[in-house]
């Protein structure tokens, strides 16, 4: 399949880890004319070094060093086990904390998240912007049956098993947008919005002062805001991983109020998108989409397959929605 092309740097993702990464994995040659904005709200100091999942994520995929069958981390990287100080629940492997060293010793030396992710991004060879939402702290913090949790305990430590009764980002209204971030949602061509967990990857970056104005100004100007589905309806999640993922996800737009289907998707985002992905599969939801204002197109959305890939891009940028 030809993929419609855009010009110089014009497709901007706002994006969480396993989304972003297969966003940044579909995009292909693309992938370098992008600004992936990436979420913040999952990042957690590990002992000495901050480590920043969602971010890292887009960066691995984009340097082709991502583990897609895990979703997160570094292919064929090997875990020596927690150093002193560390979490014994939280795997760090060799490679991977090379990056985060890394990036501990630019952040030690007086860059900002944003800058020390732009030098990490140009040492790996990669072409495209990758600019973390915010330089500031906004942690997502989940109230749950057994107190505050910080977002790692609560879904990695604890297999996102206590009851939520909240969730929220203390830091959110004293956060800064990153350097650029309002410009590229401003300018860019398309703005493409790729998570499988909205209140986990995409609302913190919603929270950040300016995000989701800017969003809904884009939307009123007729600017192209194009979701990718985090939910698939009419599949059921595939192995323990999966399951996991999507009981987080469940459980997280339970504890803010948001149904957890296609018809939830369709009143969080009509406010600031005008686009949406769905599955050929979820085809039967197509009118309530389109009932909520939104522009519907189908393409595979779970499957990695090199076509479906070029299918699930060629509906982020076409020009017109394939009609559903
Ligand atoms: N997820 C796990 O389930 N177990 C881990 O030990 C773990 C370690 C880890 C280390 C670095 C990193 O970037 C991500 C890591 N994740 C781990 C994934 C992470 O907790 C979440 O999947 C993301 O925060 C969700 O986007």
């Amino acid at each position: 399949m030809r993929l419609a092309s855009t010009s110089s740097n014009q497709i901007t993702a706002l994006c969480g880890g396993l989304g972003g990464a297969r966003l940044a994995l579909a995009l292909g040659y693309l992938a370098a004319e992008t600004t992936f904005i990436t979420n913040v709200g999952d990042d957690w100091q590990v002992g000495e070094v901050l480590v920043c999942p969602d971010t890292d994520a887009v960066i691995y995929a984009l340097a082709g060093l991502f583990d897609e069958d895990r979703g997160w981390g570094v292919r064929d990287d090997v875990f020596p086990g927690p150093r002193e100080n560390e979490p014994p629940w939280f795997g760090l492997g060799v490679r991977d904390r090379q990056h985060h060293e890394f990036r501990h010793e630019l952040l030690m030396g007086g860059s900002d998240l944003a800058d020390a992710t732009a030098i990490i991004v140009q040492r790996l060879g990669i072409s495209a912007r990758v600019i973390p939402v915010t330089c500031d702290l906004n942690s997502t913090s989940i109230d749950t049956s057994q107190g505050r949790l910080a977002f790692q305990e609560w879904l990695v430590r604890d297999r996102a098993q206590p009851q939520v009764t909240h969730v929220e980002w203390p830091g959110a209204a004293m956060a800064a947008p990153s350097r650029d971030v309002l410009t590229s949602i401003e300018t860019s061509d398309v703005m493409v919005i790729s998570s499988s967990s909205p209140v986990a990857s995409i609302e913190p970056s919603l929270r950040v002062p300016g995000v989701r104005e800017a969003l809904i100004a884009r939307k009123e100007r007729g600017g192209r805001t194009v979701v990718i589905s985090p939910i698939v309806s009419g599949h059921l999640p595939v192995g323990p991983r999966d399951t996991h993922r999507a009981h987080a996800r469940e459980t997280l737009m339970q504890a803010m109020g948001m149904t957890p289907d296609l018809a939830g998707i369709a009143e969080w985002v009509s406010p600031w998108a005008s686009h949406v992905i769905i599955d050929p599969v979820d085809a039967d939801s197509t009118k309530l989409l389109e009932h909520a204002g939104l522009k519907v197109s189908l393409a595979p959305i779970l499957d990695q397959s090199i076509e479906s890939r070029a299918e699930l891009v060629a509906a982020v940028v076409s020009s017109t929605p394939r009609s559903a």
